[in-house]
């Protein structure tokens, strides 16, 4: 079967994993590439010898058959860009967050399923190996069920100097990084019915949040904390893992920093290594975020194959980004919010 043509929209900071990833999934590629700073245009475009360049999205979609697009832009656009996409009929992976609003993430999801087209949010986060082989131990059932977790990413990882955009914002750590630990808290859990949260900056140079903790009532009747800092100075740099504890009534299973896995059932305690492997293209520390960028990439193209719903597809991460306004919305109220009231 032929190659499916991907257009990919913003050539900034991470669109350079994606485009390193659409090099190696099986099934598709990257034909035509658009971003309104000329200077990156030239740069991706070069670096990965893409001849057919765009200032303007309309144009590209306009001007080339493609089979879908890849929206790799910060989050104002997104919306825009992903209606653009629906207008044209195209299938569309939209990078996190979602929106701005809950408001805008609704229609884009709308728009989508209006057009006929099925719309992923670029949530690679559970796609890591690592937490991947956390669910896996879940559901051989050596813990039992569940009845809590802790889900913890705490760094003082200068992201500032590659995304310089992350100071300035209003909303800092739950926008951006938060959104993912929540997912995994998602995935590994169950939908959450009700979130408690607490928020402080601690970097006085930045304009948000650095700090989150969030509780949270899961349907299953399971409880988990998520916690998340960029200020907290370890031993040994931590970035960008996201450490795991969930409780069983039959055992626990321990993420521990360095991707060693515990899990700890009757049978006894076994520790195995599940480090993600470093691909050719990719560099420490951000090995483990990139091999997850080729592995939801992949995803997407053999649902599109398949024509199956992406797991994270914009209805399941309209639940995610439910997570997001409900801790900001609880971080200023200090009362607990009801997720279903968001949805
Ligand atoms: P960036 O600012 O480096 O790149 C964005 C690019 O998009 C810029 O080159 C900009 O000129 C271009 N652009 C913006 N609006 C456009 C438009 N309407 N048309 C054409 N081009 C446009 O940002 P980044 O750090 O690469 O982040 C991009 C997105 O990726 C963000 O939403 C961020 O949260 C997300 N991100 C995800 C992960 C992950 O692991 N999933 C990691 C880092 C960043
Ligand atoms: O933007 C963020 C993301 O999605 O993963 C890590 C990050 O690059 C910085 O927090």
């Amino acid at each position: 079967m032929a190659d499916m043509k991907a257009g990919l929209i913003g050539c900034g900071f991470f669109a350079v994993n994606q485009m390193h990833a659409w090099q190696d999934v099986d099934g598709a590629s990257v034909v035509a590439i658009c971003d309104r700073d000329p200077e990156r245009l030239r740069i991706v475009g070069d670096q990965f010898g893409i001849e057919r360049r765009y200032a303007d999205a309309g144009e590209m979609l306009a001007s080339e058959k493609l089979d879908f697009v890849d929206v790799a832009t910060t989050v104002g656009s997104h919306r825009a860009l992903v209606e653009l996409a629906a207008a044209h009929k195209l299938p569309v992976i939209c990078q996190k967050p979602f929106a701005p609003t809950l408001e805008d993430a609704k229609a884009m999801v709308e728009a989508c399923k209006a057009a006929g087209v099925p719309l992923m949010i670029h949530e690679n986060f559970r796609w890591q190996s690592p937490i991947q082989a956390v669910k896996a131990a879940i559901d051989t059932g050596a813990i039992g069920t569940p009845f809590f977790g802790r889900i913890s990413f705490r760094s003082a990882y200068d992201v500032f100097s590659g995304q310089p955009y992350l100071a300035k914002g209003k909303r800092f750590i739950i926008e951006d990084l938060g959104i993912h630990i929540l997912d995994i808290a998602r995935f590994l859990l169950g939908d959450v019915t009700t979130l408690t949260a607490r928020t402080r900056r601690v970097n006085p140079a930045i304009a948000g949040e650095d700090v989150a903790t969030m509780l949270l009532d899961h349907q299953s009747g399971a409880t988990s904390v998520v916690d998340c800092s960029y200020a907290t100075k370890l031993a040994v740099e931590p970035f960008p893992e996201t450490l795991v504890e969930i409780d069983g009534d039959k055992g626990t299973i321990r993420l521990d920093q360095g991707f060693q896995l515990t899990v700890t059932g009757e049978a006894g305690s076994s520790t195995t290594d599940v480090s993600p492997p470093l691909l050719p293209w990719a560099s420490r520390p951000w090995h483990n975020i990139q091999e997850s960028v080729l592995t939801i990439q992949q995803h997407w193209v053999d649902c599109l194959r398949s024509g199956r719903d992406p797991d994270t597809s914009g209805a399941d991460n309209l639940k995610t980004f439910a997570l997001v306004e409900a801790a900001y919305l609880g971080a200023a109220s200090g009362q607990p919010v009801a997720v279903a009231d968001l949805l």
